[in-house]
């Protein structure tokens, strides 16, 4: 199977996942990506069956108001039963890299507002070990040069991803050559450099099921 059949087979698979957590006043969290864009093209053919959704990124609100649906802010949201998005690699922890396409502060809060985020992946996403993906940091943009030289401190290569503003305003450093042991230790070793907003380490609240994509169809784990 190519890439974008096993992509489309796990879409499929969280929408039957999701099916039923659906109710009139339910509002899901959904995520950004090409993985989560197949979810949100299947997820159309139920918006009469849930209340509507908050959005990981400006990209998703707008493919999902396209779709006809209702896409709420996560103030007036509150705790959502599910958040379903994609990951840039995943161990067998369910501990991910994400922000690859530097929506990660925007995932990090939604996936800390669900109650369960269902990952949704191909095989090629499943490492062992974390970090032959390159980490992406948010960073505030005064702070960008003063961040890159502690990563360096950290073992880090960090590049300035140019010409990207995130959703927020901010900026990205991507973490080259840095490979991560321990994703939970990292993930709070990152958080505490003044000026970074985000890491791309999601360890303190990983997934709670993966859906993975393989040649011998969707495996679910957990
Ligand atoms: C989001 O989309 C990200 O956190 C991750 O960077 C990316 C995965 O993209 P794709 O599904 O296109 O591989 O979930």
């Amino acid at each position: 199977m190519t890439q974008d059949e096993l992509k489309d087979a796990v879409a499929a698979a969280a929408l039957d996942d999701i099916r039923p957590l659906l109710a009139r006043n339910t509002v899901i969290g959904v995520g950004t990506g090409s993985t989560a864009d197949r979810f949100i093209d299947r997820l159309a053919a139920l918006r009469d069956d849930f209340k509507g959704a908050v959005a990981s990124s400006e990209a998703t609100a707008e493919r999902l108001r396209r779709h006809g649906i209702e896409v709420f802010e996560l103030n007036e949201a509150g705790t959502l039963p599910v958040y379903v998005d994609g990951a840039d690699e995943i161990n067998p922890r369910l501990q991910m890299i994400k922000g690859g396409g530097a929506a990660l502060t925007r995932e990090k809060i939604v996936a800390a507002c669900s109650e369960r985020f269902f990952c949704i992946a191909d095989q090629s996403k499943q490492v062992e070990r974390l970090g032959a993906f390159p980490l992406p940091v948010e960073v505030i943009p005064m702070a960008r040069s003063y961040v890159a030289r502690e990563l360096v401190k950290l073992g880090a290569d960090p590049v300035y991803r140019q010409g990207v503003v995130t959703d927020n305003g901010n900026q990205i450093i991507d973490c080259h050559d840095f490979m991560i042991d321990d994703p939970l230790t990292m993930e709070a070793r990152l958080n505490a450099i003044v000026g970074v907003v985000t890491n791309g380490l999601f360890a303190a609240r990983g997934a709670d099921r993966l859906l993975l994509g393989t040649d011998q169809g969707v495996e679910r784990i957990l």
